[in-house]
């Protein structure tokens, strides 16, 4: 920290000239410079003066010093600047002359040593949340966007990503629009964008709790409710357990159903696995009219045509005698059986 001496004096304006000739007051501290100059922990020199209302000069001569003990040692040994002055005391101003000793709080070399030290932290903590913040975004977005789409039926699910991918373009309009968007928006537009994402994954996480407190009841329920596997003869209740990615009758997966002819049967369906199911019937000819069922549609299809992870469904056949094929229409190729009306 710097030390400086300043010391104030005032002199009449008639005897400025004299303070000023060769030799005078002036002349001899403008010389002091030279001696300053050889003194250890000296820094700087500074003469200034301005007129006061009652017409006198004020002089301030201003010495800097490294340390005190320098300042200290000048102070107490002659020649120093106090002393120049007190033997021109004639000129002086009565009582003008005072001798400050202060320390400096701030000077420009701490001013930058602190700004130094703030670009450094700066520095250091930048490049690492950047690539933190991004990798956590993207993590929430992929993690958050599968459960939210898990949860929804296919219709939803399209309606969703349709949404998502109409907002990502607005968005990089916008920004392709206004180059120079203030930090308050590129932050707002984060925000929100992060707000939906966690609030569609807690949705979609309670959604899921609540699948699959409703669908164990169930699920432990249906192998009781019905002898399974054997041919509902009487229009009875019939359950099929729908796994990832198969269906299963009795222990058999790819099984054969059957139920009676010219009779409303009801099949009972249980998703045990984690993925989306439902169960489609083809048409006599083996063909599927509809990629993707309805209930109530042209050949049967379980209500709902998307049974969740741990969801029920049933599934109404009444057909003619005959064998059918069946499938679920997420798991075509691999997830199929067989339906004997007889
Ligand atoms: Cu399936």
């Amino acid at each position: 920290m710097e030390y400086i001496q300043t010391v104030l004096f005032q002199v009449p304006a008639s005897r400025l000239e004299q303070a000023s000739e060769t030799g005078g007051l002036l002349a001899e501290l403008d010389g002091h410079r030279a001696y300053l100059k050889q003194q250890p922990g000296f820094r700087d020199l500074r003469l200034t003066r301005s007129i006061n209302n009652e017409g006198n000069v004020l002089i301030v001569v201003e010495t800097r010093w490294a340390d005190d003990e320098s300042l200290v040692r000048y102070e107490t040994a002659e020649p120093n600047v106090a002393g120049i002055i007190r033997k021109h005391e004639d000129l002086l101003v009565r009582d003008s002359l005072q001798v400050l000793d202060m320390e400096a709080l701030r000077t420009e070399a701490s001013f930058a040593r602190l700004e130094s030290a703030e670009a450094a932290r700066s520095r250091l903590v930048l490049p690492l949340i950047v690539p933190l913040g991004v990798l956590a975004f993207a993590l929430l977005a992929i993690y958050g966007l599968s459960r939210i789409y898990l949860e929804l039926d296919k219709g939803s699910a399209v309606g969703l990503a349709t949404g998502v991918a109409i907002g990502i373009l607005l968005i990089a309009v916008y920004v392709a629009n206004n180059p120079r968007m203030p930090a308050w928006q590129v932050g707002g537009i984060f925000v929100v964008v992060i707000a939906a994402l966690a609030g569609g994954t807690i949705w979609a996480l309670v959604q899921e709790d609540e699948g699959e407190a409703t669908g164990e009841p169930t699920a432990s329920a249906s192998p009781g409710a019905s002898p399974a596997g054997s041919p509902a003869a009487g229009g009875g209740e019939l359950a099929l357990t729908l796994g990832d990615n198969f269906f299963e009758l009795a222990g058999q997966k790819s099984p054969t159903l059957s139920v009676a002819a010219g009779k409303e049967a009801t099949v009972s369906l249980t998703n045990t696995g984690i993925a989306p199911h439902n169960m489609h019937v083809a048409d006599a000819g083996g063909q599927y009219p509809e990629a993707f069922c309805n209930p109530g549609g042209a050949t049967p299809c379980s209500d709902p045509n998307l049974i969740k992870a741990g969801g029920t469904a049933t599934i109404k056949i009444n057909l003619g005698a005959g064998t059918y094929d069946f499938r679920c229409d997420f798991h075509p190729l691999e997830m199929t059986g067989t339906l004997e009306v007889q």
